[in-house]
């Protein structure tokens, strides 16, 4: 191992994936290990699974001990599983995440790696010039994406072609600066993620990435589209002078958010509970 190469590590948010992920977490594990120069490892964060995804990370990393898993009992959603994995960032040079569906490579994503040199963020892009799309999403889904990039650019201004691919590496000392500001649940984490890292004036770059989509998503189109539109309004508002407001609307809020049956957002960063369950590097080792 080379003790110069910066250390990794990789989250991957997983939801009900015991269809999925076992073939992607073996390729990844097996991919970083022998491909990777410095210390690397992987850690699956589930919450609230009523499939067998913890067993089948849990067979997985007998083999590949560099993958882990940590479990919250509670529907803290995909942002909220980041949120709460991206607390292991101190203990690492590099932070990234990535999708259980294997919509993206482990070549890919390693070549995300290479790409941070001179930035704090690497995005993958599945619109900008150069990305592949295997197969693309269906194209209700694709549209419904254009109209929320463009909703997502008239808030932020961002100038980021591609804010919800699921594959993205940052440098730990950003995230450790933005951190207390990570605060969406749901699918719009990564617009949470990007204005956090864009207001602190860290340096992201768009690299284009080959994307295959995957059967089996767990977004249900009308429901996740409006909860995404109600957490990107948040994040406008807490960046804005009209914040405080947000405090009288918040019982109208929490309804929503509930009526959607969405992860809510989180106010302060109260800690979900983890189960006894969770699996370390030493339950594995042992
Ligand atoms: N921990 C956790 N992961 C989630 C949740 N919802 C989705 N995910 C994960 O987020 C990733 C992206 O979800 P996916 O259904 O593939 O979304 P799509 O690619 O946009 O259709 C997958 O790894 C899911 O397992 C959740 O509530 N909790
Ligand atoms: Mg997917």
């Amino acid at each position: 191992m080379d003790s110069t190469a910066p250390s990794l590590l990789i989250l991957i948010p997983a939801y009900n994936e015991e269809q999925r992920i076992e073939p992607v977490l073996r390729d990844y594990g097996r991919y970083f290990r022998d491909h990777y120069p410095g210390r690397c490892e992987i850690v699956v964060v589930l919450n609230g699974c009523v499939d067998g995804t913890f067993a089948v990370v849990q067979k997985v990393a007998l083999e590949l001990p560099l993958i882990s898993a940590l479990d919250f009992p509670s529907a803290i959603g995909k942002g909220g599983a980041l949120i709460e994995g991206m607390r292991l960032a101190p203990q690492y040079d590099l932070v990234g995440y990535v999708d259980a569906d294997g919509a993206t490579a482990p070549e890919d994503f390693h070549e995300l790696i290479r790409r941070i040199d001179g930035v704090d963020c690497v995005v993958a892009s599945r619109w900008i010039e150069g990305a592949v799309l295997n197969q693309a999403q269906a194209s209700h889904r694709q549209f419904a994406s254009r109209v929320f990039h463009v909703i997502v650019e008239l808030l932020f201004w961002m100038g980021i072609k591609d804010t919800q691919c699921g594959a993205k590496v940052m440098r730990s000392e950003a995230i450790a600066l933005i951190h207390e500001n990570l605060r969406i649940s749901d699918m719009a984490f990564d617009i949470n993620l990007l204005y956090a890292m864009k207001r602190a004036e860290f340096r992201i770059r768009e690299h284009p990435t080959v994307w295959t989509d995957k059967l089996g998503s767990k977004v249900v189109l009308g429901k996740t589209s409006l909860t995404m539109l109600l957490s990107v309004i948040r994040v406008r508002l807490i960046y804005s002078p009209f914040y405080p407001l947000l405090r009288l609307f918040r019982p109208v809020e929490t309804w929503l958010y509930l009526r959607l049956r969405a992860p809510l957002p989180r106010q302060r960063m109260g800690r979900p509970n983890r189960t006894t369950s969770t699996m370390r590097k030493s339950d594995v080792a042992g």
